[in-house]
């Protein structure tokens, strides 16, 4: 049977094992039995000296397939495949163009010698699925760069660049031209030294001083490992190389990784790494509408948002005009914008030459006609209809044909703006989230009738300055925001049944959170929430009272919490207490206390509910889509893969069977599960059998 995967060839009496697996080379079961193959055929083929292992496509080999794992495993296993490269009788030389990932690097590390492109990169990014290299990248990296040079690279699963692996001695050669080429002259060299020297026997770099500094290292990542057991894990199997034989240190290493592979927090973030790649996919679109090009942009309103989004443009190096109606206007936004980048500069993370130049690329301007040869605009002005539709309307008339106009509003209807104007198929929203130069998330709003191209420009947009866009539908407060809506209500709900802002906060931090709602909405202002409450003739008994009361957060020093002489982290505010005693005794309720299971059942099952309404209503495409969104725009923690995710771990029916008791208990009829997590909860689903539709 012909081998699907890797392609032999021969160069004189060099073999070419070149692997073809599209679109990344990931290490499936049937790759890896072609290489295991090739490796035999051409180690037993007496007119064969040597063998080069090559790749076609843009990667060299982005590791294991992680859609495998979590299923049954399927011979041959990696380990086995890498032990047949290490210890074939004819030198395996490495040609890497592209990237060198995971398992893609420990093949290279089985091999003898290894030859990049310029523009390969490698890395261990197990790290960031909860996992630790498995297949010996912890045992050969180490031996042939040393333990301290490759621990900090394992634990920060971050890639290094060609020329940094040759300065690490990870590879031998470094070429700007046909890399197969220069590593048959390597493989034909080797041949040419007799017995090709293994990876696993070179013992040279692991001195004591080697030792020293890698224990160093392991000490400080002991302190700081957090919630991740695979940092602890790692260390153990480094470790391994200065206290076991090699093939012992091998297993005990693989027997780590097969544990981690089992752990419900690396399942969660195999979950977000394919649910990342999902959200480009946007239902209804095919793959052949193009991007209109940008070149030039413009941004309506340069308050903190505005000043942000123009922060975004000049960062991905994008020329952009900050527009506002006066003078002292604009003024004040370019002072805060270059504040910030001052601020850049002071804590070393930007340099001046870098600051000038960003600065550069964003141009101050009074009045609309400046965004006339914009190809995109971004209104960020006062979140109020009337506002928007006059910045829409007049922008109508200015704008040139074919540009694309945005709005940034965070829950006002967008087909309403967008009736302003005679374009309605050119006007999308484009939510970003505060800091806008700092927020990963960008919710890309696709009304009805928009064009496609429209909506395929604002993704590749949101790319390009590093976002993470999620196309979501109109409605109010579209996906993040409207789950966000059912969890403070939920918190309100919780203050006034016997919890207390700092027992709320602390069950979701202990779940994970880097912060509870309470301290969020004193970081964020609790008169924003007000004002929109008051906009909307909505009320909330606690929330209302503590901004009646003045206490608008960190910004007054007081809010959920007390925050003396500037602080950042709240303390217990007795008064604040005794005002929620207080609205629970007007209100006629009985206080009780919570355990932390039923505190965070009760924040996070209503937000799941009202995830399960945006899916029905098609606000979102995909669960999947609803997770990112929580990772990327609410630091909903990353091992617990998202909320619908979360759901589907918690299960369905008991999900299900909570809600209706919280619904009883509160007489909150937005408690009662919504349709769709009935329906999945009868027939023994989860989300994740739910097939995407357009959003
Ligand atoms: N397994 C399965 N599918 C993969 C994959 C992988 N390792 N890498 C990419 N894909 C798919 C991806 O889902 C997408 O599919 C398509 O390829 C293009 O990817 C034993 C345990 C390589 C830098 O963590 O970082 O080895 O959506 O959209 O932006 O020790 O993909 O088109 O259907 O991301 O150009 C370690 C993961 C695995 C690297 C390319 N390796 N991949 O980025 O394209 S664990 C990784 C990436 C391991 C061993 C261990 C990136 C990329 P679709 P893409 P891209």
């Amino acid at each position: 049977m012909p081998m699907e995967t890797v392609r032999l060839a021969r160069e004189g009496e060099i073999a070419i094992a070149t692997i073809d697996n599209p679109p990344v080379n990931a290490l499936g079961q049937a790759l890896r039995a072609d290489l295991a193959r090739a490796i035999a055929e051409a180690g037993a083929d007496p007119t064969v000296s040597a063998i080069v292992l090559a790749a076609a496509g843009r990667a060299f080999i982005a590791g294991a397939d992680i859609g495998e794992f979590g299923k049954p495993p399927l011979a041959p296993f990696l380990p086995d495949v890498l032990d047949a490269i290490e210890t074939c009788r004819k030198p395996v030389v490495a040609a890497i163009q592209g990237v060198a990932l995971g398992g893609g690097l420990e093949v290279a590390l089985a091999c003898h010698g290894r030859v990049a492109s310029v523009s390969a990169s490698f890395g261990l990014p197990e790290i960031k699925l909860g996992l630790i290299p498995g297949a010996g990248g912890t045992q050969r990296l180490p031996r042939l760069i040393g333990a301290a040079q490759a621990f900090p690279l394992m634990l920060a699963g971050e890639p290094i660049a060609a020329s940094r692996a040759l300065q690490l001695g990870l590879v031998d050669e470094v070429v700007d031209g046909d890399v197969v080429a220069a590593a048959v002259a390597l493989a034909r060299d080797l041949a040419a030294r007799g017995a090709p020297e293994r990876v696993c026997d070179r013992t040279g770099r692991l001195t004591a001083a080697d030792r020293e500094a890698f224990e160093a290292q392991a000490l400080a990542t002991t302190k700081g490992s957090g919630e991740m057991p695979n940092a602890m894990a790692l260390i153990e199997a480094v470790r391994g190389v200065f206290t076991l034989p090699f093939a012992e240190a091998l297993a005990a290493e693989r027997a780590l990784f097969l544990k981690l592979v089992a752990d419900p927090r690396s399942a969660a973030l195999r979950h977000v790494f394919f649910a990342e790649r999902e959200i480009a996919r946007v239902p209804g679109i095919g793959a052949d509408v193009k991007p209109r090009p940008i070149a030039r942009t413009a941004v309506i309103g340069a308050g903190t948002m505005g000043g942000g989004i123009a922060m975004c443009f000049a960062n991905a190096g994008i020329p952009v005009t900050l527009i506002e109606q006066e003078q002292a206007q604009i003024d004040n936004g370019m002072n805060r914008v270059a504040a910030i980048y001052a601020m850049s500069v002071t804590r070393g993370s930007l340099t001046p030459e870098k600051r000038d130049e960003r600065l550069a690329l964003i141009t101050p301007a009074v009045g609309l006609a400046a965004a006339a040869d914009a190809d995109i605009v971004i209104e960020a002005a006062f979140e109020e209809m009337g506002v928007k539709q006059q910045i829409f309307g007049a922008l109508d008339g200015i704008a040139k044909s074919g540009a694309i106009l945005a709005s940034n509003t965070s829950y006002l209807d967008v087909p309403t703006i967008a009736a302003a104007t005679k374009r309605p198929q050119d006007v999308l929203g484009m939510h970003f989230f505060s800091p806008a130069n700092v927020m990963k998330l960008l919710e890309v709003v696709r009304p009805q009738g928009i064009a496609d191209d429209v909506v395929v420009t604002a993704m590749a947009l949101g790319r390009r300055l590093g976002k993470v866009p999620v196309v979501v539908g109109n409605g109010f407060g579209f996906v993040g925001n409207r789950m966000l809506e059912a969890r403070t209500r939920a918190t309100e709900r919780l203050l006034i049944a016997g919890a207390l802002p700092h027992e709320v906060d602390a069950a979701l931090t202990g779940f994970g959170f880097k912060m509870g709602p309470c301290a969020m909405a004193d970081l964020a202002g609790n008169d924003i929430g007000w004002r929109s409450r008051k906009a909307r003739g909505k009320t909330a008994a606690v929330a209302d009272a503590i901004c009646e009361a003045g206490w608008f957060g960190q910004k007054t020093g007081r809010g959920y919490f007390l925050y003396p002489e500037g602080a950042r982290s709240g303390q217990r505010d007795p008064e604040v207490e005794a005002l929620i005693a207080r609205i629970s005794e007007e209100q006629g309720v009985t206080r009780r206390s919570f355990t932390t299971d039923e505190i965070l059942s009760r924040l996070l099952d209503p937000m799941v509910n009202e995830g399960a309404r945006i899916l029905e209503e098609g606000i979102a495409a995909r669960p999947g889509d609803i997770d990112v969104i929580w990772l990327s725009g609410y630091n909903w923690p990353a091992w617990r893969g998202g909320p619908m995710y979360w759901a589907d771990t918690v299960g369905l029916r008991t999900l299900v069977a909570r809600l209706e008791q919280q619904a009883a208990e509160t007489g909150d009829a937005t408690l009662q599960p919504a349709p769709l997590l009935r329906r999945l909860a009868d027939e023994s689903k989860g989300f994740a059998d739910l097939k995407a539709r357009s959003a």
